[in-house]
């Protein structure tokens, strides 16, 4: 059973968000404001349903799914695609492969040493995020 993955979580470092963003097309002026955002997560379990919340003070993602269950994804807010996603677990790694108009899409959420780790991926760029737990150091 992996580490569990919900909590408040704050970013305590960021590294190629904007590869990431240049690859799924963000506009220039969007990405010089996303880089400067202090993201949060917010990861909660329903049920059997995931709720994982990015939060900043200036624009709020939310994605809800079940594990194994394919689901439609609209990225309102970020680029505004849609997407059919599907969320699977892949050894300690909390894996969603995001299928859509760019090629090579996903992310992959784990816990190590305490931490939160988020790899954000699309089209060969890779995002590499770290959290920690709120309250914690
Ligand atoms: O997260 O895919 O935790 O949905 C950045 C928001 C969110 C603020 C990046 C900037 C993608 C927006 C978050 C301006 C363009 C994401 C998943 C994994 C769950």
């Amino acid at each position: 059973m992996p580490a569990s993955l919900c909590g408040t979580w704050d970013i305590i470092s960021n590294t190629n968000f904007e590869g990431y963003m240049v690859a799924l097309g963000i506009s220039p002026n969007l990405r010089k404001i996303a880089l400067k955002l202090k993201q949060k997560k917010v990861i909660e379990l329903k049920g059997e349903q995931y709720i994982i919340k990015t939060t900043s003070s200036f624009r709020n993602y939310t994605t809800r799914f079940n594990v194994g269950q394919e689901f439609e994804e609209f990225t309102k807010g970020l680029d505004n695609r849609r997407l059919k996603s599907l969320v699977t677990w892949k050894g300690n790694k909390l894996v969603c492969e995001q299928t859509g108009e760019k090629n090579n899409r996903g992310w992959a959420h784990w816990i190590e040493d305490d931490k939160l780790h988020l790899d954000l991926y699309c089209d060969g760029e890779v995002c590499s995020q770290v959290f920690k737990k709120k309250g914690c150091e």
